[in-house]
């Protein structure tokens, strides 16, 4: 099958002395070399210096001048230009950048290319569109004058300033792009950290965004030891706002080094999300909607659902027809254009799971397909169903953030919907029904960010996202970034 070339521009990329971004220029630093791991192969594709404390210093005074300078001046429609100039980049660049995070985390091309690139496109331009639409509000005075005297008051929304954006290996473009553009255009600037495992693909968008003419310091990328210099990055007096999305533990430290200097942080955790199949629907639709719920990407969307409640009656016709579909799928090289099941996307993200399916049949739980890496080079793991014996599992409580469904049959609703909702996370939740009403009712009381009805791991940039419970805190995309990137000021005046 149609192996994808390399692009000669990729591979002139990956042979740079990469390291860092920070204003406006590549600039490697010094540091320890850390090896980039293809996932399909397990080979070095490339070597990336580790930051250090000089370089976050040079990083955040890079992006405090900005922001207090010519970030601050620029007209805020001039901002979102650049930011749609960025994104018409990137859409040139799109087999490019595509090709790098395909190299860096095992992602199929076809996905790097239509779920990576051209969402993180979307997701841009949709963000630029708030440029000059972020207001304030006009209000009277509540109390009297003495003298006859008048007030007026009104609020304005202030940028907050630098914000540091900590990223994850899953997608290391677009959450990135979500987390730039929503602190961009509310005026902010912004120091990235990448994930150690996926840390070139930013890179080569920071210099698409310096060459369109971002003013040096506003986007800077800083890579490296994640538990040395997150700290450092959040507790740098010029660190005005964290915003992570990744594991838990690490989530509540950030959240935690956030709190205890009083900075905000958004954090968008895992969880152990929940599809609800209620017995209307039919078995080819089941098996679709798990498909579409639980394995795109490998499971590695922390939207994706790993907890599924299928009506006692049909249980067994669905998982014989889901494993007849998963057995269908091809395993190959991810560069491979008609690649179904790449690989994951890191040896400790393979081996991790692989303990946890250890785990599942010490708790008694059936492995009925997969569960195990085929006999080939690179971190492959065959998409998984486990038939759970309790909603105690481990399987059922535990974020395997891979293709690991879990399935459990269910006889009464009322009693599944209690289920759901007994999980220390809430991030997303879908219901499949063609009964509307149940459909909405459920809707309303299932406890997470997100409740698809019919429909899974959708994200649209209007629609806010984010989690509740373990799962996080604030909300990205919508309206409702603002209030995460920005801090309201009031001021009154005597006339
Ligand atoms: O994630 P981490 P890891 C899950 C998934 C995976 C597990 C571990 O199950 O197997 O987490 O993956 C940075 N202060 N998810 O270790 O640690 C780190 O450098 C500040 C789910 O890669 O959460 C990286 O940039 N930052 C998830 C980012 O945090 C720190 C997506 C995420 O790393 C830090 C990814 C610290 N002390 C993994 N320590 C999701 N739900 O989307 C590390 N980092």
């Amino acid at each position: 099958m149609t192996q994808v070339k390399q692009l000669a521009a990729v591979s002139a990329f990956l042979q740079r002395d990469h390291g860092h971004f920070i204003n406006g220029l590549s600039q490697p630093g010094g540091g320890a070399l850390r090896p980039v791991i293809d996932p399909a192969t397990g080979n070095e594709v490339a070597r990336v210096h580790d930051g250090c404390a000089e370089d976050v210093s040079a990083a955040m005074a890079a992006a405090q001048q900005a922001f207090l300078g010519s970030w601050a001046e620029m007209p805020t429609l001039a901002r979102g230009n650049l930011m749609l100039k960025l994104a018409d980049a990137m859409e040139q660049h799109r087999e490019e950048l595509a090709q790098i995070e395909t190299l860096c985390s095992g992602k199929t091309i076809a996905l790097s290319r239509g779920l990576e690139v051209d969402q993180a496109v979307a997701f841009l331009r949709y963000f630029a569109g708030w440029a000059g639409k972020i207001y304030g509000e006009t209000t009277e005075i509540s109390l009297p004058s003495s003298n006859g005297e008048k007030y007026r008051g009104f609020t304005q929304r202030e940028p907050l300033g630098v914000v540091v954006g900590i990223i994850p290996w899953n997608f290391s473009i677009m959450i990135a792009i979500w987390k730039m553009a929503a602190a961009l255009v509310c005026g902010c600037t912004v120091v990235l950290k990448p994930s150690e495992f996926t840390p070139l693909t930013m890179l080569r968008v920071a210099q698409l965004a310096a060459d369109v003419g971002f003013p040096p310091g506003t986007i800077n990328v800083l890579n490296g030891n994640g538990g040395l210099l997150g700290p450092l990055l959040i507790e740098h007096p010029f660190c005005a706002k964290v915003t992570f999305t990744g594991s838990v533990p690490t989530g509540r430290a950030v959240g935690n080094a956030a709190s205890a200097l009083a900075k905000p942080a958004t954090l968008e955790l895992g969880g152990k999300n929940a599809a609800l199949f209620l017995a209307d629907m039919s078995v080819s639709e089941m098996v679709d909607g798990i498909m579409e719920a639980g394995y795109v990407n490998q499971g590695q969307i922390c939207a994706s659902a790993e907890r599924f409640y299928l009506p006692a009656e049909k249980m067994d016709e669905v998982l014989s027809a889901l494993i007849q579909r998963l057995s269908q799928l091809k395993v190959a090289s991810p560069f491979e254009e008609d690649c179904q099941v790449g690989p994951l996307a890191n040896k400790a993200h393979l081996e991790k799971i692989l303990k946890m399916v250890a785990r599942a049949k010490e708790d008694g739980d059936e492995i009925l397909y997969g569960g195990y890496s085929p006999d080939r080079p690179g971190y492959y793991f065959v998409p998984t169903v486990v038939k759970v014996h309790s909603e105690d599992s481990t399987l059922m409580r535990e974020e395997t953030f891979g293709p690991v469904g879990s399935f459990l049959a269910y006889d009464d609703e009322e009693k599944v919907l209690r289920q759901i909702n007994n999980s220390p996370f809430g991030l997303a939740a879908s219901v499949w029904t063609h009964n509307f009403n149940k459909a909405i009712r459920y809707s309303e009381r299932i406890q997470a960010g997100i409740v698809w009805i019919n429909m899974h791991t959708f994200l649209d940039p209007a629609l806010p996202f984010g989690g509740i419970k373990s799962s996080g805190n604030g909300r990205e995309f919508g309206s409702a970034f603002i209030n995460d990137y920005t801090r309201l000021k009031s001021v009154m005046m005597r006339y």
